[in-house]
C-alpha cells in the first residue's frame, strides 16, 4: 500500500464515493468493488464485525481497485492497529469530540516518531515479506478521518482540524442529530447549521469534509457535494437491501394485482 489514492483525494479535496458495509461479508465487498466505488468501509462500530470478519472484507476488495477503509469500533489504539495490520488503508474514527481525542487517533495510526503504532509482521506487509517497504511508506499513506458527530465536536472543530495528521472529517448525521436532542432529524436547522460550520472550517484549513448520506437519493447526494462535502459514503449495504427488496416486492405485488 504505497499509493493511497483516497488519502490523496482527501488532501486535494477531490470527490470520492464510498460504499459502506454493515451486515454483509466478503462477497458484498466484491460486489461493491466491482460496482465501482472508490473506497469501501467496513463498519466495525455498528455491526458484529471483528478483526477476522473485516480481514475477509478487505480480501474481497484486494486487487479490485477499491480502497479498503474501516470505521473502527472506537478510538482505541489496539482497535486501530489491528485493522491497519489486517489490511485497512485508512481508518474512520467515530465520536471525536476534542483535539486530544483526535491526537490519540492519529498516534494510534502512525508509526514512531509521529505515533505509537506497533510494528509487526501482518497481512498489510505480506506477513513480513514487504516489511521495509510498508514501514517506510505507511505514515504517508494511511488515511485518517475523524468523525464529527456531537455538539462538542462541532464546537471544537477548529482545534480538531489543527491536529497534524487529520486528513479529513466525516459527519455522522444520526449521532449529530442525537447530540442536539433530536435523534433522526438530520434535516433540522440545528444539524444543518452544525454541518455548515464544519464544512466552512474544513474549507478554511484545506481539509476534506465528508458526510454519510445514509439514505442516498440523487437530490441529497448532489446537495451534499454542492454544500462542499467531498468524502461521501453512499448508503449502506443494509439500506440498499431494504430499498431493493421493498421496491421489487411492491412492483411484483402491483403487477400481480393488475393481472388479476
Ligand atoms: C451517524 O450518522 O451517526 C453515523 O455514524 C453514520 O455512519
Ligand atoms: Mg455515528
Amino acid at each position: 500500500m504505497t499509493n493511497n489514492t483516497v488519502r490523496k483525494a482527501l488532501l486535494e479535496r477531490k470527490v470520492t464515493l464510498g460504499g459502506w458495509i454493515q451486515c454483509g461479508n466478503a462477497a458484498t465487498a466484491e460486489i461493491f468493488a466491482h460496482a465501482g466505488f472508490d473506497w469501501v468501509a467496513a463498519d466495525a462500530e455498528h455491526s458484529d464485525f471483528d478483526v477476522a470478519s473485516c480481514t475477509q472484507l478487505f480480501r474481497g476488495l484486494h486487487g479490485r481497485g477499491c480502497t479498503p477503509l474501516v470505521r473502527v469500533r472506537e478510538n482505541d489504539t489496539l482497535a486501530i492497529r489491528q485493522m491497519l495490520d489486517a489490511g485497512a488503508a485508512g481508518v474512520i474514527i467515530p465520536l471525536i469530540a476534542s483535539p486530544q481525542e483526535a491526537q490519540r487517533a492519529v498516534a494510534a495510526s502512525k508509526y514512531p516518531p509521529q505515533g505509537v503504532r506497533g510494528y509487526g509482521f501482518a497481512r498489510m506487509n505480506e506477513w513480513g515479506a514487504n516489511f521495509d517497504l510498508y514501514a517506510a511508506s505507511a505514515n504517508e499513506n494511511v488515511a485518517i478521518v475523524v468523525m464529527i458527530e456531537s455538539k462538542q465536536g462541532v464546537e471544537n472543530i477548529d482545534a480538531i482540524l489543527a491536529v497534524d495528521g487529520v486528513d479529513g472529517v466525516f459527519i455522522g448525521p444520526y449521532d449529530l442529530s442525537g447530540s442536539y436532542g433530536i435523534p433522526g432529524q438530520t434535516d433540522a436547522p440545528a444539524v444543518v447549521e452544525a454541518c455548515k460550520h464544519v464544512v466552512a472550517a474544513c474549507a478554511s484549513t484545506g481539509k476534506s469534509a465528508g458526510l454519510h448520506v445514509v439514505k442516498p437519493t440523487p437530490e441529497n447526494v448532489t446537495k451534499a457535494i454542492a454544500d462542499g462535502f467531498t468524502f461521501i459514503a453512499l448508503g449502506l449495504d443494509s439500506v440498499f437491501l431494504q430499498q431493493g427488496a421493498r421496491s421489487a416486492l411492491a412492483a411484483a405485488r402491483a403487477a400481480i394485482e393488475d393481472a388479476t
